[in-house]
């Protein structure tokens, strides 16, 4: 199993958000430009056809020594044979999830306040996300929670956390002011024409702030 990195950005997919652009054709891409993890997340395809497009992700994020996560589906991360799964608030329970993937694969559960940090650190979690810190036209369910949860976790959170939601050219120097360390993106990165020249100008934003 390839463990989770140490590395600035962290890719997600949408085929819903990708021009038009395969999942496996946009993390293609993502590959090409350097990411050394991927979640796959798809809300719109059927099962069988998300199972083809992890083996084929897999496959490419395998010959790159990429660590590839699947979000919410336990059963398409065994059967792709993925580095491990991400997993939402109300999705299967991490004990449950760690229980199914055993403990060589990586978990990672999303997090919107400090009291679920707890209970994914205490329970296991091999990193955490933390957001949306933005307002995202991704994922409307959870409203932004703002720098302070950031400020607090890049303070206090002892495992690796992924910064996430509405992280882009405008918003990233500001999160990585206040402590973030790996950014998490999904339409900055799945909306644009020119996939690795959008996560260099990241990267390169993401240093500056850090100086
Ligand atoms: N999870 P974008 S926010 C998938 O807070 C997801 O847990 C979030 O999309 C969380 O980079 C989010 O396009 C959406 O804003 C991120």
């Amino acid at each position: 199993m390839i463990p989770f990195p140490d590395t600035d950005i962290y890719c997600i997919t949408d085929s819903r958000q990708s021009l038009g652009r395969s999942n496996v054709d946009v993390v293609r891409l993502m590959l090409e430009a350097g990411a050394r993890v991927i979640q796959y997340r798809e809300k719109n395809l059927k099962a069988g056809q998300m199972l083809k497009e992890c083996l084929e992700i897999r496959a490419l994020t395998m010959e790159r020594g990429v660590c590839f996560l699947v979000n919410d589906y336990l059963d398409i991360a065994l059967l792709a044979d993925a580095d491990g799964a991400h997993i939402g608030q109300d999705d299967i329970p991490l004990s449950e999830a760690r229980g199914l993937l055993g403990h060589k694969r990586v978990i990672g559960v999303s997090t919107h306040r400090w009291s679920e940090a707890e209970a994914a650190i205490t329970g296991g979690a091999d990193y955490i996300g933390v957001g949306p810190i933005f307002p995202t036209a991704t994922k409307t369910a959870t409203p932004p929670v703002g720098y302070a949860y950031l400020e607090e976790a890049a303070a206090k959170c002892p495992i690796p956390f992924v910064t996430i939601g509405g992280i882009n050219e405008n918003t990233i120097a500001g999160a990585v002011e206040r402590g973030a360390r790996c950014c998490a993106v999904v339409s900055a990165i799945t909306m644009s024409e020119d996939i690795a020249g959008k996560m260099q100008l990241l990267r390169k934003l993401m240093s500056e702030a850090r100086k």
